[in-house]
């Protein structure tokens, strides 16, 4: 078993979110990732390698080039409006919602960080752009593994990658990992691939990349959008658009739902996915559905996840299996792991 492992991500650290009116600490912090690979290097479990990098072509294949133009820069246009900026995270407050418009970037700062994002719980920091850069190499590098002829690899990305859109940021992520490593897939000769996000939260950026596309099959397992974040995306009647009808499974579940529902529908995205005959599966393996995750709403236990990992690997697909969300930062390394030795021992 390899992951790559993305050593820049701390430098992604940010340090407030907007929660309630008032400015909380973040959520998603370093450590996330630090107690994933410190867990991993106690049970042996296989090798950590750096990603390679891939070019900035490779992005665009997902992400608009105004979007990666403006991450690329967004630190240093922050710091240029006040160079006491450079203690603050930047956090978005405007937003082009409906009847107004998203075709001009503005000359504004502000103004450009609401028309590429989609909440206040996202700030950008000094490291966020090399960080997301990396991450997303770990993704890529995963893929590739593949690509080479092996059947799995674990991309230990931070910052996470699902709810970050084409052209927007949000929900901690930036740049969409996952979706970044099904199309490399696809472009490297997987007819097609499946993305099975199994995050506490919708997968909306990955759905939206994906919806009018057959040969990305999109599902998720998640909160109820209609009390969960991100409210907007991923209620069942989501079924794609055009070409991409019938390749879009969401299955909301309700807040406070326990192992046996959550595992029901682990098999039903499954069989779905076997039945739309892909080559390949990428999962969005966020570690937040959790009991003890402080901002979700599911009650797994930690040794539900070797279950969850066996299942995985029971599809008998190549499989690529990428970090997203996992709050409960003491238990998130133990848990994360669990997943990657239920596949192992499969
Ligand atoms: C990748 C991922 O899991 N992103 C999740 C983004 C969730 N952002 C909204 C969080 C709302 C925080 N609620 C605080 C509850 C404190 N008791
Ligand atoms: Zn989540």
């Amino acid at each position: 078993m390899i992951t790559f492992y993305n050593h820049l991500h701390a430098q992604h650290q940010g340090k407030f979110e907007m929660f309630r009116g008032e400015l909380v600490p973040c959520f998603e912090v370093p450590a996330r990732a630090d107690h994933v690979l410190a867990e991993l290097q106690r049970r042996q479990l296989g090798t950590v390698q750096a990603p390679r990098s891939f070019d900035d072509a490779v992005l665009e294949r997902v992400h608009s080039p105004r979007y990666l133009h403006f991450l690329r820069n967004a630190w240093a246009d922050w710091v240029a409006l006040d160079p006491a900026n450079a203690q603050r995270d930047a956090l978005p407050s405007v937003w082009p919602t409906r009847t107004l418009r998203s075709d001009i970037v503005p000359d504004n700062f502000a103004a450009r960080m609401g028309l590429f994002s989609f909440d206040a719980g996202s700030p950008l920091t000094a490291g966020t752009w090399v960080a997301a850069r990396t991450g997303a190499d770990c993704a890529l590098s995963a893929a590739e593994h593949l690509v080479q002829g092996n059947s799995m690899a674990f991309a230990l990305s931070r910052p996470p990658g699902h709810h970050a859109g084409a052209d927007f940021f949000g929900g901690y992520c930036f740049l969409n990992n996952a979706a970044l490593a099904a199309q490399y897939l696809r472009d490297q000769g997987f007819a097609r691939v499946a993305v099975l996000d199994i995050d506490y939260h919708h997968g909306n950026g990955t759905q939206a990349i994906f919806y009018d596309r057959a040969d990305v099959f999109f599902a998720s397992i998640h909160g109820d959008p209609r009390t969960e974040y991100p409210f907007y995306l991923g209620h069942a009647d989501e079924t794609g658009v055009g070409q991409g009808l019938g390749a879009n499974l969401n299955l909301p579940l309700l807040r406070g739902s326990n192992f046996d529902a959550w595992y029901a529908a682990l098999e039903h995205s499954l069989q779905h996915i076997v039945r739309h005959g892909v080559d390949a599966l990428v999962v969005s393996m966020g570690m937040d559905t959790f009991e003890g995750d402080p901002i979700s709403g599911f009650t797994l236990q930690s040794a539900d996840y070797l279950r969850v990992g066996a299942r995985l690997k029971a599809a008998g697909l190549p499989t690529v299996l990428v970090f997203e969300g996992g709050y409960a930062v003491a238990e998130v390394g133990i848990n994360a792991v669990n997943v990657l030795e239920g596949f192992k021992g499969a």
